[in-house]
């Protein structure tokens, strides 16, 4: 037992007119709701790096906060590890996420920062023993080093792209003795700072064969989780690859992996790609690759990726809406890639950072089961289709330009425009959330 969080109570559902602080209002894991426990439809999940990695730097200033177990060593680590499982204890948190550069000191080669790994695999697997809190995702830093600036599968230099691909190996390895649920790739260095320099054609094959490889050695070890691509447009290079889930799905099926891996969305990320949060999910829904999400939004004046944690009830609804009408999560959960400010310097702040964003995303998740149950948006969906239930109108995807024309002739077919009842679906939509 450490004494970071020495004096803060574990969390309980209160109900929404508690005025405990350390209280949950409207996350209540056991509550039954569209057929399953609340618990079980959002999955949440604590970050690793920003919880108890980030040290409260911004781009103008380092560290803010002073955590004891700040430092290079296997013995900080541990204690990192032993805070990290009493928080998940405090908000009993059904998953965790990591990279292995958030778990282990950095060795001065590779096989020490194997050995560190999987020193600490080990350290956390026992501490799991004794926790209800099971591994989301594991995945591995491929940024942060300078021997990634210019890339780690895309990289010029063949000797950063083994080194990746072993690191990866390493990765899964430890995500798979974890009883990982996911494993992740995030390309923050996939992309380029200047095409004055750079190899598109060249830079996409090797990422495409990197997946390919990652794919295999999935199937190789057995394990049994999905693969994730988490899409960004930029930041930190100028242009990511990944850009959004179309980008990405496009790259799958380029290399033929459009059955292989899946995408893990992150609100702040389809911001930044000029997107909405609910868009990025339900294309991927429509495409068959929606995965998982990382439930932290941007600032909308700063304009670039602040990772915060969700306070807008209204804008989760929207996207968990999405989730539910998909089908909800398989092995994918809700993921707190945020942080908080980095004024935020007390043990509590980290603990009820936490709890808002779990009630906001409760408080959402209720007013989109709501919503689905009334079936009033879905039954308009299906009307505003309707004429193409009839198997003459079917048959015109399976037709050609001229029998159409033919058809539109013989029959004097002239469309009547129809309302697409945008307003009265939104105030349908606001008598929810
Ligand atoms: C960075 C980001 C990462 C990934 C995992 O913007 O979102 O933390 O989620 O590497
Ligand atoms: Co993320």
């Amino acid at each position: 037992m450490t004494d970071f969080f020495k004096g803060i109570p574990q969390i309980r559902f209160e109900g929404a007119e508690s005025d405990n602080e350390f209280a949950f209002r409207h996350y209540n894991p056991d509550e039954m709701l569209a057929g399953k426990r609340m618990e079980d439809h959002l999955r949440f999940a604590v970050a690793y790096w920003h919880s108890f990695a980030w040290p409260g730097g911004d781009p103008f200033g380092g560290q803010t906060f002073e955590r004891p177990w700040f430092g290079d060593s296997m013995a900080l680590a541990r204690m990192k590890a032993d805070v990290a499982f009493e928080m998940f204890d405090i908000l009993q948190a059904p998953f965790f996420c990591f990279h292995d550069a958030d778990v282990r000191p950095e060795g001065a080669d590779f096989a020490e920062n194997t050995r560190n790994l999987e020193e600490i695999v080990d350290y956390i697997g026992t501490k799991m023993e004794g926790s209800k809190t099971r591994l989301l995702w594991g995945t591995a830093n491929l940024f942060s080093n300078r021997r990634f600036m210019s890339g780690a599968a895309t990289n010029p230099d063949p000797e950063v792209f083994a080194w990746s691909a072993a690191t990866v190996k390493t990765c899964m390895d430890a995500t798979q003795r974890l009883g990982g649920e996911n494993y992740v790739l995030w390309g923050g260095r996939e992309g380029y700072e200047t095409l004055l320099n750079t190899d598109l054609a060249r830079e996409s094959e090797q990422m495409g064969r990197f997946l390919s490889m990652v794919v295999d050695y999935k199937h190789k070890i057995g394990f049994k989780g999905a693969i994730l691509i988490e899409p960004k447009p930029q930041e930190p290079s100028k242009h990511q690859y990944d850009y959004d889930v179309a980008t990405v799905y496009g790259f799958l099926k380029r290399f033929g992996l459009e059955n292989e891996v899946k995408v893990n969305i992150e609100q702040g990320h389809a911001i930044l790609a000029g997107h909405s949060f609910e868009h990025e999910i339900a294309l991927a829904a429509s495409l068959g690759i929606f995965g998982s999400i990382d439930m932290n939004r941007n600032d909308y004046q700063s304009g670039w990726d602040t990772d915060q944690f969700p306070d807008s009830v209204p804008e989760m609804a929207r996207a968990y809406y999405e989730i539910l009408r998909a089908g909800g999560y398989t092995t994918g959960g809700t993921n707190f890639d945020a942080k908080i400010r980095r004024q935020s310097l007390d043990p509590e702040d980290l603990i009820l950072a936490h709890v808002g964003a779990m009630d906001v995303c409760a408080r959402a998740l209720k007013a989109a089961a709501a919503l689905l149950e009334d079936g009033g948006l879905e039954a308009n969906r299906q009307a505003r289709y309707a004429g193409w239930d009839t198997p003459e109108n079917r048959a015109l995807l399976s037709s050609d330009l001229a029998s159409i024309e033919a058809r539109v002739r013989a029959e004097g077919i002239n469309p009547q425009p129809r309302s697409g009842r945008q307003e009265r679906l939104e105030n349908l939509w606001n008598r929810f959330v």
